[in-house]
């Protein structure tokens, strides 16, 4: 038989136990969710997103497409979400969504794949922009981040090529609590290894199996077919760049505010001319020169 002493002790180690085990419980959700992305900003931003293309000639003038199709981009397409989300990711393999949208410029399966994140609470919101017709060229979007969401990955089809993109992955627009006022990042060209054609104009030739997502360099794929193959260059200058900047409010009404705002260019710097976005109602006396 146990003395009252004996049973004293172990009652109070099973209290202690149990009171620790509530204390870690009740610490463990707060720890979950703050990881390496959290953002802790107090409320949600707005951004307009510029893309500029600058794929000319004179910078890419190997086998520079310039009939049927000529050089264009494709509708960008750009995903607010968190760090369970990725839309695409170098080293992996494409997702159908990618494969569809590097290969044919069709959006369908992304869009499906960003639905399905959105039910998952791992996607925001999904922005489209038009095409652009030609290599260089602009097309702007606005977006809304919020801090539960706070990464942006996009991309662009090059058109015309086998299954070349350009795109961002996983910008993390909220650092130490805020959100960044303004971000320029160099697009560079990917292949995203479903299609094993060379050049901007080859026949549909698919990689069985899937290589991976890799970027092209003026080195890589190391073969003088390749249409980005430069080997005398070090580095391929920037295909294309995205600028956003953070808007002082958000929108009330994104649909109108989209109206209010064009991409336009402001001259007369010594300089050149600098890309920026004009309220429409300026428009009518800023000239739409080109630069
Ligand atoms: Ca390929």
């Amino acid at each position: 038989m146990m003395m009252p002493s004996e049973l004293f002790f172990p009652r109070c180690l099973q209290h202690l136990l149990v009171l620790l085990l509530k204390l870690s419980l009740s610490c463990s959700s707060p720890l979950k969710v703050t990881n390496g992305t959290a953002c802790t900003a107090r409320g949600p931003a707005s951004y307009i997103l510029v893309f500029t293309g600058q794929w000319s000639p004179q910078m890419f003038p190997k086998q520079y497409p310039l009939f049927r199709p000529p050089a264009q981009w494709s509708k960008l397409v750009a995903v607010t979400h968190n760090e369970r989300y990725r839309l695409w990711h170098e080293g992996a393999t494409a997702s159908p969504g990618v494969q569809s949208f590097a290969e044919l410029g069709v959006t369908v399966e992304l869009v499906k794949g960003a639905k399905e994140g959105r039910k998952k609470r791992v996607v925001g919101s999904m922005y489209r922009t038009a095409g652009i017709p030609s290599g260089v060229g602009h097309s702007s979007t606005e977006l809304v981040l919020q801090p539960r969401n706070p990464l942006l990955s996009l991309m662009v089809k090059v058109i015309p090529s086998p299954d070349w993109f350009v795109g961002a992955d996983s910008l993390n627009l909220c650092e130490n609590g805020q959100w960044k006022e303004e971000m320029t990042f160099d697009l560079h060209p990917y292949d995203a290894g479903t299609d094993s054609g060379f050049t901007f104009s080859s026949p549909n030739f698919p990689s069985i199996p899937p290589e991976n997502i890799t970027m092209i360099t003026s080195q890589k794929p190391n073969h003088p077919a390749n249409s980005f193959y430069y080997p005398r260059l070090p580095e391929l200058p920037p295909l294309a760049t995205i600028w956003l900047k953070k808007q002082p409010r958000l929108p009330i009404r994104q649909h109108n505010h989209r109206r209010r705002w064009t991409v336009r260019s402001r001259c007369g710097r010594p300089g050149g001319c600098v890309w920026g976005l004009v309220p429409e109602k300026e428009c009518a006396t800023v000239p739409a020169t080109s630069c």
